[in-house]
């Protein structure tokens, strides 16, 4: 060889190396700059030398030319589909089959537990790179299992599959067929979209779109230029090497220097110890950097996969444990707008009911008139609906290929629906609000929903269809009217009986105690949230002081600024509103004065306990968590703010996974006791 001839072998040796740290390893080792370098330097060679250039130099990365078409590859070895299962007594059912085929087979003893791999499922595109004498040759997508799509260039634009293998070929197999998914990390979603918005290009609606478009690029350039990711999870054509289980499989591909997400990997015996890591994964499911649909449970012998074969394209040995959809298709009825409290319209998607997050799903949210724009959303569309954890559900985009020919705009309306009082935008707001205020039946509805909210004056069993009735009665005009009500007279109304009418006056009665904070935020000021309102009260000490306050003594008050004083300022300006506090006066309404060190703290936060934590009993977390002004239950539901999960955390834990319930640590609890105090 000559000396420039070993040059280049060296920086390419050399970038692969960097190129492995970085995408693969996360830990660079040296700067971008010196990177660069180093890719120019090779670069010059190669221009100078064309002769030279070989597909897996890494200035070949950046992306060859562009294709009219995909070729289709033959799978030397079929690519096969998973089985789904979507809760845990599936998963149960799973084991026993397993295990009951392995004890017939005489593979496993009947005191003996199923040895299981398990690994996280990447919502991505299945993907098989075939290596000859350790080079990649050839990519394919897992099309129908038998025949896939030829992306061998745009495969090798991913920094983190190596164009060669680890070794020295020799030592290899004539062909290794790696398999597993390419994704997209979810940051780099974002920064994508962020760059295809400013420059007026599609934006995708999720991680794994991404993936797939930028994957069924013809131009490779576009691929190279598209933060695309790769973790092996299988194999195909492998020679004659084998080993014991899976899990030795995936260490010897990773030895080759292929990606495998060996932190997230678990090997667990039996279904007790799949569902406990479903239960992990499923609590850190957030935090990750990338979206998954779910676990993927392997039995990790593979004699033992052989014995237990195949049914039809899936395997009898593994099983894929789904978290409950997040995002699902449906048909867009209809846009129509709501009111709020402060008169701020949002446009809801009236929806073909569909099952997404474990529930049925009618309404979306769409936020604004310009958001519908830039999602380009029509009524009539086809549209990806998602509903993550307790949030409301909200319109995703639309399914251009779906898209009707009467598919019709959303035109923002100009008039109130509810008062029909003009609608207005601010130059500098992307919310329209009705111009109406109190006059407005709508948001005098909100704000009375809003004064009985747990924050507020917690009274219970004062939801929005109750005020929905009053106020449409005409019964009750403002939150003032609300404490001269009989119980008499609400014991007809729907879905109210003479118990719960009492319930619900007594209720009423106990709120006319609130402390000052809670009734300065009961009254609904723009811009003055629960601590605001609460400072508010220890800063003033009385509603009439709060009231009598001008610009710069509001402007005293701890974190008030201009725009919280002058809202303040104009609320108690407007004489009806000073006519609702004279009349809560009149009803016997006595604030009580607010406790200075008393902090919002848990309020309005259920936890459920569950297992056994490294310090507290459950009595001592829960008379904590009381302490700070939580509420502790015992039974875990959507209204569960968190769940608390110690050793051995059992169905509590599962089933707050499956609701999409936060789930914390004692560590974490105790973060949150502390930062309450603040
Ligand atoms: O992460 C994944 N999406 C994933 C997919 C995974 N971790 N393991 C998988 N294992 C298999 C078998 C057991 C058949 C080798 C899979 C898939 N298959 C798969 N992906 C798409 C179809 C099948």
């Amino acid at each position: 060889m000559t000396q420039q001839a070993e040059r280049v072998a060296w920086l390419r040796a050399e970038i692969e190396r960097h190129n492995q740290s970085y995408y693969r390893l996360d830990a660079p080792v040296v700067s971008d700059a010196q990177y660069d370098q180093l890719m120019r330097e090779l670069q010059e060679i190669e221009s100078a030398h064309p002769e030279w250039i070989t597909p897996s130099s890494p200035t070949q990365r950046v992306g060859a030319a562009p294709l009219t078409a995909f070729g289709s590859v033959t799978h030397a070895v079929p690519m096969l589909s998973l089985g789904n299962a979507f809760d845990s007594e599936e998963v149960e059912a799973f084991d026993k089959r397993v295990a009951d085929t392995l004890r017939a087979a005489g593979k496993l003893s009947p005191e003996q537990q199923v040895e299981y791999f398990c690994e996280l499922k990447l919502d991505g595109l299945a993907i098989s790179l075939r290596y000859e004498r350790g080079l990649l040759v050839q990519a394919a997508t897992r099309g129908d299992g038998q025949t896939g799509e030829d992306v061998t260039v745009n495969i090798r634009t991913i920094k983190s599959i190596p164009l060669r293998l680890t070794g020295d070929p020799a030592d290899l197999p004539e062909v290794v067929e790696a398999r597993g998914e390419v994704f997209m990390n979810l940051a780099d979603f974002e920064r994508l979209n962020e760059t295809q918005r400013r420059r007026g290009d599609k934006v995708f609606v999720n991680p794994r779109n991404a993936a797939a478009g930028s994957l069924r690029q013809l131009d490779p350039r576009i691929t190279a230029q598209r933060p695309l990711r790769f973790f092996t999870y299988g194999w195909g054509e492998v020679g004659d090497v084998q080993r014991p289980r899976h899990s030795d499989m995936l260490d010897w591909l990773e030895t080759l220097g292929l990606p495998v997400n060996v932190p997230e990997h678990v090997v667990a015996q039996g279904a007790r110890e799949l569902l406990d890591y479903y239960s992990q994964v499923g609590a850190k499911r957030a935090t990750l950097p990338y979206d998954i649909d779910g676990v993927v449970y392997k039995v990790n012998d593979l004699a033992a996969q052989r014995v237990l074969g195949f049914v039809a394209r899936a395997p009898r040995f593994a099983i894929a444990h789904k978290f409950p959809a997040q995002e699902a298709l449906t048909a867009l009825l209809d846009i129509e707008v709501q009111v709020g409290r402060t008169g701020a319209i949002t446009p809801v998607a009236r929806l073909a009911p569909v099952f997404v997050g474990g529930v049925t799903v009618t309404n979306a949210t769409l936020h604004n008139e310009d958001e519908i724009l830039r999602k380009d959303v029509r009524i009539g569309d086809t549209v990806i609906v998602r509903r993550a954890g307790d949030v409301i559900p909200e319109v995703v985009g639309p399914v251009l290929e779906k898209r009707p020919a009467h598919a019709r705009m959303f035109v923002m309306p100009t008039a109130c629906p509810i008062c029909g009082s003009a609608i207005e935008k601010l130059e500098d707001e992307a919310i329209a609000r009705c111009t109406g205020g109190l006059f407005c039946a709508a948001q005098r509805k909100q704000s009375l929903v809003h004064a009985a909210g747990r924050k507020a004056l917690d009274i219970e069993g004062l939801g929005d269809k109750l005020v929905e009735q009053l106020v449409d009665r005409g019964r009750i005009h403002s939150l003032a009217d609300l404490f001269g009500l009989q119980a008499l007279e609400i014991a007809g109304y729907d879905r109210m009986g003479a118990k719960s009418a009492e319930n619900l006056i007594q209720a009423i009665a106990q709120a006319k105690k609130p402390s000052l904070g809670r009734l300065i935020f009961a009254l609904g000021i723009r811009h003055v949230g629960e601590t605001t309102a609460r400072d508010l009260a220890v800063h003033f000490g009385s509603l009439d002081k709060l009231i009598a306050a001008d610009e710069d003594a509001l402007l005293g008050a701890p974190d008030v600024g201009p725009a919280v004083a002058g809202s303040i300022k104009r609320f108690f300006a407007e004489p009806h509103n000073i006519e609702i506090v004279r009349a809560l006066q009149v009803q016997g309404v006595e604030p009580q004065p607010e406790a200075a060190a008393r902090s919002a703290g848990l309020t309005g936060k259920t936890f459920v306990l569950t297992g056994t934590m490294p310090d507290w009993s459950r009595e001592e977390a829960s008379r904590q968590i009381v302490a700070a002004g939580g509420k502790v239950s015992g039974s875990v539901s959507r209204k569960t703010s968190f769940v608390v999960a110690g050793e051995d955390a059992g169905s509590k834990l599962t089933k707050a996974q499956e609701l999409g319930v936060t789930v914390i640590d004692e560590a974490g609890l105790k973060q949150m006791l502390a930062s309450a105090q603040d």
